[in-house]
């Protein structure tokens, strides 16, 4: 069945509780672009993509919405069986902009679990649990108070937390990391994430200032290169996360041994499709990591989800979603949720979410 349209919307998600604030930026108001991708027998599908701001890494809200404009002329009346025929009309269309991509990705996945019955989570190889952990990320904040949420998180079930640094003092971040380390011990995993903050000088004193904790250091720099000049020189394990910017990204990261672990958000990656890819990469070096997005409602939550229940669960690190940071939801009746840390695995055919008629208003553009 052939595509006849693609709508074009734009959800406003202030973040509840005012700012999440990071070592790169802080943010108080998400900009997320959705589209509803329609079939001509009428099946609809889902896709969100939403930059944590525009500052995070290389994504934008405008460009997202702009990639998509040079895209989604060339879908109309394209075949919707098969993905990869999808990503190469997307590729034709315009080199790059995976994150813009990725939201098309999505929908298209939807459309095709609707129509074959079944949920996302079998398209992408299977799910092996019914119910996924998520992990709790603090903002850049004082120590007590940090270690206070630490506390409080763990008691609700979260598995394993990941405490922001950089962008202050690092007195104030080894503090913090201590702080939490004396609260909660042994009862949650955990990552600390300088969020490309940090020199390699203030990565190598936090680090030895921090030996004795056990957590993995998520993004302590900002390229991959300083990343590799600390290789060998850090008592903890290192995971990338905005550095893997592709797939070639992440190749390099693997083959060159710079990462313990990865951070990874689908929409960087390109979509579900890649991060199936990505995934996979993972699994044949036994290397953990997350399955997230930098921010966006239930469509990018049960995306991230139905990926998430597809990783061997030894090695997964969680998947983050910004349902704690955003009040309502798009679609009530079948919302994604974190209850006791865990999220559980839609299993209605397709991503099992659809946004409630109207939640929107009107497209911000219709092909
Ligand atoms: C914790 N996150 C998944 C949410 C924000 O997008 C930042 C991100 C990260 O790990 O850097
Ligand atoms: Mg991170």
């Amino acid at each position: 069945m052939r595509i006849r349209s693609i709508n074009v919307y734009r959800a406003l998600l202030p973040v509840k509780g005012g700012a999440y604030r990071m070592a790169s930026d802080t943010v108080q108001n998400l900009d997320s672009t959705l589209v509803e991708v329609t079939t001509e027998d009428g099946l609809t599908g889902w896709g969100e993509t939403c930059p944590v701001g525009p500052v995070y890494q290389a994504h934008h809200a405008l460009g997202a919405r702009a990639a998509i404009a040079e895209i989604a002329p060339g879908l109309i009346g394209e075949q919707t069986q098969s993905v990869r025929h999808l990503a190469k009309r997307m590729d034709e269309r315009l080199t790059g902009h995976g994150y813009a991509k990725a939201a098309l990705d999505i929908a298209l996945l939807d459309i095709i679990g609707q129509r074959l019955g079944v949920p996302v989570s079998t398209l992408l190889g299977g799910a092996l649990t019914d119910r996924v952990p998520s992990y709790y990320s603090t903002i850049v904040g004082t120590p007590d108070e940090t270690a206070r949420i630490a506390a409080d998180k763990v008691k609700a079930g979260y598995p394993r937390l990941q405490i922001k640094i950089g962008g202050h003092n690092l007195e104030q971040d080894v503090a913090t990391v201590h702080k939490v380390w004396e609260a909660v011990g042994f009862k949650a995993r955990l990552a600390v994430d300088g969020n490309r903050g940090l020199t390699v000088v203030s990565a190598l004193h936090f680090d030895r200032l921090c030996q004795s904790i056990p957590f993995v250091f998520e993004q302590p720099c900002n390229s991959m290169e300083e990343i590799v000049t600390l290789k060998g020189r850090l008592t903890h394990p290192v995971y990338l996360d905005e550095n893997t910017e592709d797939l070639n990204a992440v190749l390099r990261a693997i083959s060159a041994g710079i990462a313990d672990g990865f951070g990874l958000k689908v929409t960087r990656l390109g979509g579900l499709t890649k991060m199936m890819i990505v995934r996979d990469m993972c699994s044949i070096r036994s290397l953990p990591h997350t399955c997230d997005d930098a921010w966006g409602g239930d469509i990018i939550a049960a995306a991230c989800t139905h990926l998430a229940s597809t990783v061997e669960p030894s090695r997964f690190e969680g998947a983050w979603i910004a349902q704690e940071y955003i009040d309502g939801h798009y679609d009530n009746t079948n919302p994604v949720v974190i209850e006791n840390g865990h999220i559980a695995v839609p299993q209605r055919p397709g991503l099992g979410v659809k946004p409630e008629a109207g939640v929107f208003g009107a497209p911000v553009a219709s092909y």
